[in-house]
């Protein structure tokens, strides 16, 4: 089997519900569907969420990367070829979500060839993970509506709320409303997406410290070197790296200096072979992980959930699967459902993926 050709198709689906955070706001998911197809007529599929806030890549720059550099660079090879099509691609630095919606269209494509899932080839060790959902900026009471609907609806009962930047007292105020309103029984983490400073965060989590917070996720930029090491020696909560913790590299870098405590892997950009080695990282250094969300649609959820699943690691926590809740439409013929504050794994082979060629019709932007 060898790989033919890979598309990179833009389409873009409102949000009904923008998510607002320190470092962004996305109110339009403007993907890239990725595919990958063989010789065999095998395609697979997944999807890239452009991050300029977080990876400098754009809807723009994904499809010219995939159809400039890595598709002419791809074809030919065998999807069971995966470190030379890495090696291949990693001529190119950065790219991330690019690099990794080929590699898990790959894992499709190598999942359907043998008629196992995904889950199955990483690691098999659930069928079902509990879902976090993330609690945007709002006032304090729309935080606590949602949130209650999140568990009212669908059994949720882990909740991330973002924080930093705006005045510190709101994000107090939101905390405090959420923990009031849920009770103790739910977990509620931060991420301030390095909104904060090291003095910031430190006045904050202290005026938190009787809330039970589980962790929080980037208080302060990591390129603050001695003053984010120094919140991590002080803090009572871990702390956990995102955006700084990207790649393997980077994730021993910021674990060694004592940056971060905890490691957000999010498959929209370390792909299953990533991912793969930066949980390999995790478990050998001792430190724990959570599966992020990089506010992905439906099929890049149905990528993470297949990940998380596949590890005992990654499923011991609820992971970030809930952001396409709120989208207007998706691509998938199926759509992912949350019960019981859960998402189970699709059992067919590969990732499961079958888009609604009419709904692709419709919010494509290249035709
Ligand atoms: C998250 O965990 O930070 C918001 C910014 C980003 O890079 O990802 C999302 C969620
Ligand atoms: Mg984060």
């Amino acid at each position: 089997m060898k790989i033919s050709m890979v598309e990179a198709i833009p389409f873009a689906i409102r949000y009904s519900k923008p998510l607002r955070f320190a470092s962004g706001a996305v109110a339009v998911a403007e993907h890239v569907l990725v595919r990958v197809h063989t010789d065999t007529g095998l395609i697979g599929t997944a999807e890239a969420p452009p991050r300029p806030f977080t990876y400098g890549e754009t809807q723009q720059s994904i499809i010219a990367i995939i159809n400039t550099v890595f598709a002419p660079q791809l074809v030919g090879l065998s999807p069971l070829q995966r470190e030379l099509i890495h090696s291949r691609m990693n001529r190119t630095v950065g790219n991330p979500t690019a690099k990794s919606a080929i590699d898990m269209a790959i894992w499709d494509v190598i999942g359907q060839s043998l008629g196992v899932s995904v889950t199955e080839l990483l690691g098999g060790f659930t069928d079902g993970v509990r879902v976090a959902h993330m609690v945007g900026f709002a006032p304090a009471a729309d935080m606590v509506a949602e949130a209650e609907r999140m568990l009212d609806r669908y059994g949720i009962t882990s909740f991330k709320v973002k924080v930093g930047r705006r005045p510190i007292e709101q994000d107090i105020e939101a905390c405090r409303a959420l923990r009031r309103a849920l009770g103790a029984g739910v977990e509620l983490y931060l991420d301030a997406n390095r909104g904060w400073t090291a003095a910031e965060s430190s006045r904050a989590l202290r005026a938190l410290a009787d809330l039970d917070l589980a962790f929080a996720e980037e208080p302060c930029p990591a390129d603050d070197v001695l003053d984010r090491r120094w919140l991590v020696a002080h803090s009572t909560i871990p702390i956990f790296a995102d955006e700084s913790a990207t790649r393997p590299g980077e994730v021993v870098r910021e674990l060694l200096n004592g940056a971060a405590s905890g490691i957000s892997i999010k498959t929209a950009r370390t792909g299953f072979t990533y991912s793969q080695r930066v949980l390999s990282l995790c478990e050998g250094l001792g430190v724990e992980v959570v599966m992020g969300n990089q506010i992905d649609g439906q099929i890049g959820s149905l990528c993470s959930l297949a990940f998380a699943a596949a590890f005992e690691r990654t499923s011991r926590r609820a992971a970030e699967l809930s952001n396409f809740l709120d989208m207007t439409d998706d691509l998938l013929t199926e759509p992912l459902q949350i019960e019981d504050g859960a998402l189970r794994i699709r059992k067919g082979p590969g990732l499961g993926i079958q888009i609604d060629e009419d709904k692709l019709a419709h919010y494509r932007q290249d035709r």
